[in-house]
Formats: structure tokens, sequence, C-alpha cells
């Protein structure tokens, strides 16, 4: 290997180990008009990802209008959290259904 591409490797190599260390996905499953965990926490920049296991669509709403998240049924959607804080939500349909987002800086 020639040192140009050696130093191309180091860089490769250190791009996928910080992008790995930084952000994750966090899963939410949706079972029988529950949101499973209800309460998650994540580092901003991380993905929170709903599994709606339901044949019902389902939404993950912020009560502070912050993010409106639709989940189809048998779908999974995602959103990558930006502010750090407790964000509460719900779903538009079921307003039961509620869950918890603690989003650490
Ligand atoms: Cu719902």
């Amino acid at each position: 290997m020639t040192p140009r591409w050696i130093c191309l490797a180091a860089v490769a190599l250190f791009g996928l180990i910080s992008v790995s260390a930084q952000a994750a996905t966090i899963q939410v499953t949706i079972d029988k008009l529950v949101f499973v965990p209800a309460e998650v926490t994540a580092k901003v920049g991380d993905t929170v990802e709903w599994i709606n296991k339901d044949i019902l669509a389902h939404t993950a709403t912020a009560t502070n209008g912050d993010w409106n998240v639709t989940i189809a049924p048998k779908q999974t959607s995602r959103l990558v959290v930006k502010k750090p804080g407790t964000a509460d939500y719900f779903c538009k349909y079921h307003p039961n259904m509620k869950g918890r987002v603690v989003v650490t800086p």
C-alpha cells in the first residue's frame, strides 16, 4: 500500500468509528395500542424508530408541537431527535396512547 492509501483507509476507519459512536437508533414497538417501552432515553442526534405492529395507523405527536410522526399499519417511522429535554407524546387517533422521549445533550 502506498502512504496515500494508508491515509485514506485511516480517514475512512475513523469516520466509521465516530459515526457509530455518536448516533444510535432507539426502538419503540407499538403493539395493541401501546407504546413499548413507554419511555425511552436518547441523545441529541439519535434516531427514535417506531415499529407499528398493529393494523391501525398511529402517530407519535409531541405534546409541545415540536414533531409529529405518522406510523402506517405494519410500518416503521423514524425521527432524529435534535433538542435536549423531555418530550411527552401521544397518538392523535388514540389519545390514551402515551409515551415519552427523554433527550440528553
Ligand atoms: Cu394510535
